[in-house]
């Protein structure tokens, strides 16, 4: 497949500034009508290309008069046709067939629904037009359906007119005022009860908002019109930005490749993210569903309103709007916490990304499909860019910088360096040297060194930077990296004050004066910088910050770095040292000023996989071992302290409110410590808080602990689980989902038994997710030694990859890790890829994964 370049690209050769559609919707045969007011960009003599993507022509008219299959070619899917004036109307006609369309590109059928997904190059499946996203067009689309099994017809922008037809059909047109590129083109037919509601502007105009779900979830949709209410006064309150349509749609479907869609006034969404009642959507369920509602309503200014250039400009809207969501969470909860599951998230996905085959900059240089470069690194390393640019602006220049940036390019399709020079004119900065992060790939490493001279008093602190090579990029230039820090005494537990600097060189030193003994240093504060920081700080200055620090990032920080160092000593061969530990965690549990959703954050333990990043060679094995058997000893250890935590935490009646949610997750975190440690009556306890509670939350804590052990009560509680959801799919994922994630020695049989249940199918993501990506999110299991699991999700990889090769790809990752391990690991990992690869017929999306993984 040929390789698309950032350096190639060209301005279009036409453009479309109006495009009637009319559809003739059936499952099986839809028809399309498309009618393009084209008019020729600039003086050459080049025809116009339409692409297609399985399209045939049924029809070609140009200014109302048909076309002759002379007057017009297929190249490879893209239609040209030869134009002799500089502005006509071409039209064409297709049937397509969305029954049959399993990638869930272009116009699909879900369950009894009829909808479209075009980002980002499905809208050339539904009918022929230039489909890149420089190319802004205003809509007009008529739907015609039967009535009964498509009763509600829905599409971008305002419904100006609807009426009957005959045999039981009946019609429907949209009209999108606003110019728009092909992507974000979007239209539901189906049968679906309709959440109504209606928010006022701020300039006082009335919208109003309707969430479409089938009518039986209804009941479940009142987080999600909250959510977005408060996402539309959340972005007039801080960014200025007001909605701009009379209508604004939500649309819950059940096969979806992604989490949602931001088409202009008709968003789409996995219904994952727009369902939740306390009985079936766990605390993270809801904080999901906010976030997801808010980023694709923020898109409607950060995506819609301005655009993206290209393709490879994708963080332009995506780590934007991920920084503006993850700001509105923290504004809506617990700030703290926010930012600690926000790191731990990047951490996960974009470090791990960053430091493999598949590493890329923000903003990539080249792709073979781009549907391969929706990553954690556009969109969670993008979000921390424009963090450290709202860090460097200060609130108040960083938000003239956000409005000049959409003044300026209100209705364009623009570029990353267009943002970045709207930040530097509108917020009086220059930053020229921060341009390195969106062009430079790879993690930046942070090392600290620390020299206290007694004598006087001063502390010198020299901080140095190496960016490790990525593919294609060998060599770094130095970035800029802001470095918040703080120095305590340790005698007071004070500090004299944060102090913000940026390092710019490959190193900086600086010296700090009066300090009586040597100060605790408490650096990289709120994770202002994305990067790794390596200081070696002693067990007990460790201790320190855990209970001392003031910036609950680092505080958490703090207290998970202890457990790291603990553990990985005991991996390579000293004894398990868990008293500091201990220590730490019972100061923090017992400690009554602290919100308790912190506490629990601070006293998990680091995950299986992130101890695994910290290691040359990760020994999954190795890391499971040592990190249970630290488990059983905080359990043992603080018995009496989590038996109580569990009890304390108890609530008669469910709530939503803050304190309520912090106290399930702390009772789930005292109930996994007290499960581990040993305790007789452990297993009945959690099978009784599973048995009894009256939220998701709480029992799904206890049953994801109970598929850990070998007793009675955890196939009691599969079964039980399985009868009471069966028939809810959201729920019946999480069944998948747990025991895909279980510390099982025989997860890989039971995740392969599994794929054969009745309820399992590879043609619904979630679902196929639910087994497969928790799976190979499991490192113990995934990577057991004999090779199995690394197998199984190879075919998994192949069978997906004929329905739903978008879906197929994200699988292949995790097997590109094959350098992390040892060399025998390693060889199984490589040989699965090799025949991923080999495999004939594979798409581009699997291909491009599979080859790059190897490389
Ligand atoms: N913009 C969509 C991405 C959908 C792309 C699917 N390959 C979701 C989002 O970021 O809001
Ligand atoms: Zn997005």
């Amino acid at each position: 497949p040929p390789v698309i370049r950032r350096e190639d690209y060209q301005p279009p050769l036409w453009l479309v500034d109006h495009i009637r559609l009319e559809f003739d919707l059936d499952a099986h045969a839809t028809r399309v009508k498309a009618r393009l007011s084209v008019t020729r960009a600039g003086r050459h003599d080049r025809p116009l290309r339409l692409d297609g993507d399985g399209l045939v022509p049924l029809s070609v008219a140009v200014d109302g008069k048909a076309l002759s299959p002379a007057d017009w070619r297929l190249d490879d899917d893209v239609l040209v046709i030869a134009l002799p004036g500089n502005a006509h109307e071409v039209e064409t006609e297709v049937q397509i067939a969305p029954a049959t369309n399993t990638q869930l590109m272009g116009l699909y059928a879900s369950g009894g629904l009829l909808c479209t997904q075009c980002e980002p190059e499905g809208f050339r499946r539904i009918t022929f037009f230039p489909d890149r996203p420089d190319v802004l067009s205003r809509y007009d689309v008529t739907m015609r359906a039967d009535k009964a099994t498509y009763p509600v017809l829905l599409a971008n922008g305002d419904p100006v007119e609807q009426g009957e037809l005959p045999d039981g059909r009946h019609w429907a047109r949209w009209v999108d005022p606003y110019p728009k590129p092909s992507y974000l083109f979007a239209m539901v037919a189906g049968d679906l009860a309709c959440n109504a509601d209606s928010f006022t502007t701020m300039s006082g105009r009335a919208v109003r908002l309707g969430i479409w779900v089938r009518e039986e979830d209804l009941p479940r949709t009142s987080h999600a019109m909250t959510a977005l209410k408060n996402s539309m006064a959340w972005d007039e309150r801080v960014y200025g930005r007001e909605y701009d349509l009379d209508v604004f749609n939500i649309v819950a479907v059940s096969d979806f490749n992604f989490g949602a869609m931001e088409n202009k006034g008709l968003n789409i969404f996995n219904s994952r993210y727009v369902l939740a009642d306390p009985e079936t959507a766990t605390d993270p369920d809801y904080d999901a569903i906010e976030s997801v509602v808010a980023h694709e309503y923020f898109h409607n200014w950060s995506g819609d309103r301005v655009t993206c250039r290209d393709w490879f400009q994708l963080s332009l809207k995506e780590g934007f709007t991920v920084y503006r969501d993850q700001c509105f969470s923290a504004d809506m909860g617990s700030a703290a916490v926010k930012r600690i599951e926000d790191v731990r998230t990047l951490r996960a996905a974009q470090f791990q990304e960053d430091a493999g085959p598949l590493a890329h900059p923000v903003r990539p240089e080249s792709y073979m499909e781009i549907s391969n470069f929706y990553t954690a690194t556009v969109y969670n390393k993008g979000a921390e860019l424009i963090r450290m640019i709202a860090l460097l602006l200060g609130p108040e220049r960083f938000r003239q910088g956000t409005d000049l940036y959409f003044e300026r390019h209100d209705g364009q399709a623009v570029t990353c360096e267009d943002f970045v020079k709207a930040m530097e004119d509108g917020g009086g900065i220059d930053l020229g040297q921060f341009r390195l992060w969106y062009s430079q790939a790879g993690t930046p490493r942070l090392t600290v060194r620390q020299r206290y001279d007694p004598a006087s008093g001063s502390l010198s602190i020299t901080l140095r930077q190496t960016v490790p090579p990525t593919p294609g990029q060998p060599e770094k230039a130095p970035m800029a990296i802001p470095v918040k820090f703080a120095l305590f005494d340790p005698a007071t537990g004070e500090h004299g004050g944060e102090e913000l600097v940026v390092l710019t060189r490959d190193q900086l030193e600086m010296r700090r004066e009066g300090f009586a003994q040597a100060p605790v240093l408490s650096l990289n504060r709120g994770f202002a910088a994305p990067v790794i920081v390596e200081a070696e700080q002693s067990a007990q200055d460790l201790a320190f910050l855990a209970a001392r620090d003031d910036d609950p990032f680092s505080r958490y920080e703090a207290m998970q770095q202890l457990m790291i160092n603990g553990l990985l000593a005991h991996i390579s061969g000293a004894p398990l040292e868990s008293d500091v530990i201990i220590d730490s965690i019972r100061r923090t549990i017992t400690d009554p000023t602290l919100d308790r959703s912190f506490v629990a954050e601070a006293v998990r333990l680091p995950s299986e996989a992130y101890l695994g990043d910290q290691m040359q060679v990760v020994d999954p094995d190795a890391i499971h071992a040592a990190r249970e058997r630290l488990m059983t000893g905080i359990g043992e250890a603080l018995e009496s302290e989590w038996r109580a935590l569990h009890a304390e935490c108890a609530r008669n009646g469910f709530s939503l409110s803050a304190d309520a949610r912090a106290a399930r997750k702390l009772r789930g975190v005292a109930l996994s410590y007290l499960v581990a440690s040993g305790a007789p009556d452990g297993a009945a306890l959690a099978f009784g808080q599973f048995d009894r509670a009256d939220n998701m939350t709480e029992r799904q804590a206890a049953l994801a602990i109970l598929v850990n052990r070998e007793t009675p009560e955890r196939d009691q509680a599969l079964a039980a689980f399985y009868r009471r959801y069966a028939g809810n799919a959201l729920v019946v994922d999480k069944w998948f989902q747990t025991q895909a994630l279980a510390f099982h020695p025989d997860t890989v049989e039971i995740v392969q038994a599994l794929a054969g249940h009745a309820d399992f199918t590879l043609a619904n993501p979630n679902r196929a997710r639910a087994l497969y990506s928790a799976f190979a999110a499991n490192q113990w299991a995934f990577n057991r030694a004999d090779g199995k699991g690394y197998r199984m999700v190879a075919d998994a990889i192949i069978a997906l990859d004929k329905l739903n090769p978008q879906t197929a790809a994200r699988l292949v990752p995790p097997l590109g890790r094959w350098r992390r391990f040892d060399g025998a690991r390693g060889a199984m990992m490589r040989a699965e890829l090799e025949r991923i690869a080999a495999t004939p017929g594979l798409s581009r999306d699997v291909l491009e994964q599979a080859t790059k993984s190897l490389a």
